[in-house]
């Protein structure tokens, strides 16, 4: 989509700080970092937000998951931990309509909740 600024991201025409890329998946770190380790995991093809995947799609959120688990090995924080969520929507605080998982890590994080 010409106006979502991770596709651009993944067309190279925003800069981003890669940690991981094969041809269907791209993980950078993240721009306004919530914790001292905060990385986004996208697939290539556009796509709004797990509510929108399409059956083609599951294949490659499932690659996703796989990709998280390697940056947080890669990253050395394997062993003290990690979390990896989605956010859907409005209520969810979704800010970019482009799927993406965010891997964070680094420091004790808050409990999940309202
Ligand atoms: O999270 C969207 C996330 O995307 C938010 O943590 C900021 C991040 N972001 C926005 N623009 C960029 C660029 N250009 N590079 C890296 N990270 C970026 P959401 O789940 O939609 O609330």
């Amino acid at each position: 989509m010409s106006d979502c600024i991770f596709c651009k991201i993944v067309a190279g025409d925003l800069p981003s700080k890669k940690v991981y890329e094969d041809d269907q998946i791209l993980a950078f770190h993240d721009i306004q970092p919530a914790a001292p380790i905060h990385v986004l995991i996208i697939p290539k093809k556009h796509f709004a937000s797990l509510a929108a995947g399409e059956t083609e799609d599951w294949a490659v959120v499932g690659q996703m998951q796989r990709v998280a688990a390697q940056v947080a090995r890669e990253l050395e924080v394997e062993d003290s931990g990690y979390r990896v969520i989605t956010n859907v929507g409005a209520n969810a605080g979704q800010i970019v309509h482009h799927l993406h998982y965010h891997l964070m890590a680094g420091a004790r994080l808050a409990p999940l909740g309202v």
